[in-house]
């Protein structure tokens, strides 16, 4: 049986997953009301992502015999000056979510929980992923500026993204 405190972090993670999904998901309508469906799919792709960990997350709580105790999410922003403002947003929010990870696995480690330390490393390597890819597209707009050209074909580039939702997930 999971202990308590480690429960109580797992779930508070729960919400800060799916809150991700609800502030890209927010980026994504930015994007659509300014007329970049390609800005705008990749965030809704991403925001499909986020669901997916809260579930992994939710999965293995079940599974180690805990409750999971859904909150009420916060609600996102809504306007960024510009994409690239919205881009560095969500590389400060993965920044927040690395560090958040990190303390649900000391709170494992803390706890002697070897099991949820192992789970949690998956999270571990893909805040990697996920700072990674944000900081690469804050990169790309930093050097585009104010050109309507470079914000064009990075449209066109972010749009190809596809995240296909695993059927695994569901009952992993
Ligand atoms: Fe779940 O990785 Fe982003 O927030």
């Amino acid at each position: 049986m999971i202990k308590k405190e480690i429960l109580d972090s797992l779930n508070e993670q729960i919400n800060k997953e799916f809150f991700s999904s609800y502030l890209y998901l927010s980026m994504s309508m930015y994007f659509e009301s300014k007329g970049l469906s390609g800005f705008s799919s990749y965030m809704k792709n991403q925001a499909l992502e986020e669901q997916t960990h809260a579930v992994k997350l939710l999965n293995y709580v079940t599974e180690r015999g805990g409750r999971v105790l859904l909150d009420k999410l916060e609600t996102p922003q809504h306007e960024w000056e510009t994409p690239l403002a919205a881009f560095e947003a969500a590389l400060k929010h993965e920044e927040f979510i690395t560090e958040s990870i990190n303390k649900v696995l000391d709170i494992s480690i803390d706890n002697r929980d070897h099991a949820t330390s192992s789970f949690l490393q998956w999270f571990v390597n893909e805040q990697v992923e996920e700072e990674a890819t944000a900081s690469d597209i804050v990169n790309k707009l930093k050097l585009i500026g104010t050109s309507g050209n470079g914000i064009f074909m990075l449209d066109r580039e972010l749009g190809q993204r596809v995240f296909v939702y695993p059927p695994a997930a569901l009952s992993e």
